[in-house]
């Protein structure tokens, strides 16, 4: 045991966690064919992790237009809410807490996932050099079609929905996907949106789409329970600004505003490098919010005391870590060896390399 406060209990917003190892969102690709829903095995998967003071689920989209990739979860249909109880249920059964991500991908989808085989849509017809995978092949992100600013309103009824179903659900609050070059993201930043009404140029305008969508979802959950996570520093998905410090200084100084439940920064590359550009300044932008900040990026069980014990974040969420040790904040807590990751079960199949990792006291069974 170590003297540190990653193992203490904490509050995100108005939720009160036990410890400060939360699991990162981890998209996995196993949700039922049929109709997107979550069932038993997404159930025993997020139940076997519940030692994490706070889940943070796999992106769930909104909507059918805003899934980008075959068998990710979704969140619009009483199917899938019925499939979420399960989850939420197990969760809170071993006392941890559990928050919905809340995402439409924009451009970063392909017509054969799409309602009715439809283009992709974005703020702007530009295409992401990207792939997605469309339950056969990967496939290049085609050219999306440019969002009519009359059809905005609908997609941010949708996230509205969303977070009524999450609350249907038994979510103890929801995660606001704004990272990795997905729809939000793409409103964002100046290399995606180059639209010329009040949805683009300024960054006053670029953060409207964002702000309809906190107010929408702010409608159905208190602030408290609301978090939202940005990756400022990252081009996933080929995402790019001309300026990421100011335009996300801009986003989170508006944030700061609602009394949100947390901040959550995926610090460096997607799930690569911590490196941030030159004239990138972490801390300068996690100063800008008052509320608890989360921090996610390749971080281990030294740099998340670390970052913790020195006041830099408050909470850390583990992504790949958590995949392969179901009991990670256990081993964490005693420093005891990490289970490695199988790369070639991450996304889709069945419960190999999903429901199956050991836990110490398994693999100490199995050593006997
Ligand atoms: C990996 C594969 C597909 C999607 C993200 C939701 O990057 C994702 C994602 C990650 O935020």
């Amino acid at each position: 045991m170590s003297d540190t406060k990653l193992f203490t209990p904490a509050k995100a917003g108005s939720i009160d966690l036990k410890n400060r190892v939360v699991m990162a969102p981890l998209t996995r690709n196993r949700a039922r064919a049929e109709d997107d829903s979550p069932f038993e095995l997404q159930a025993e998967y997020y139940g076997q992790r519940a030692g994490a003071g706070l889940i943070i689920t796999e992106a769930s989209q909104i909507s059918p237009q805003g899934k980008g990739y075959a068998w990710t979860p979704g969140i619009y249909s009483d199917a899938q809410v019925e499939g979420w109880k399960k989850v939420t249920d197990r969760i809170h059964a071993k006392g941890s807490k559990v928050v919905i991500q809340l995402w439409h991908v924009g451009r970063i989808s392909h017509p054969v996932l799409q309602p009715g085989g439809a283009d992709p849509v974005a703020p702007s017809a530009i295409a992401a050099k990207s792939k997605t995978f469309d339950g056969t092949q990967f496939v290049d992100t085609p050219t999306p079609r440019a969002l009519d600013a009359a059809e905005i309103p609908g997609i941010v009824e949708d996230y509205r929905k969303a977070a009524e179903n999450a609350k249907r659900a038994g979510f103890d609050g929801i995660e606001i996907h704004a990272a990795n070059g997905y729809l939000i993201d793409q409103f964002l930043r100046d290399g995606s949106n180059k639209r010329e009404d009040a949805y683009g140029g300024s960054l006053e305008n670029r953060t409207r789409f964002l702000r309809e969508v906190m107010d929408a979802v702010l409608s159905v959950w208190d602030a408290g329970k609301v978090g939202i996570r940005l990756s400022p520093f990252s081009n996933a998905n080929e995402i790019a600004d001309s300026a990421p410090q100011s335009t996300f200084a801009h986003v989170i100084k508006q944030l700061n505003g609602y009394g949100l439940a947390y901040l959550h920064l995926v610090e460096g590359q997607t799930g690569g490098p911590r490196d941030i550009p030159e004239g990138g300044d972490l801390s300068a932008l996690y100063s800008l919010f008052d509320g608890t900040k989360m921090g996610n990026n390749g971080y281990d069980r030294a740099s998340a005391i670390t970052a913790v014990d020195d006041g830099d974040i408050d909470l850390v969420a583990f992504g790949r870590p958590f995949i392969s040790n179901p009991d990670l904040p256990e081993r964490l807590e005693r420093d005891a060896p990490l289970n490695a990751l199988d790369p070639d079960t991450l996304y889709g199949g069945d419960s190999r390399g999903y429901t199956d990792y050991p836990t110490l006291a398994e693999s100490s069974v199995a050593a006997e």
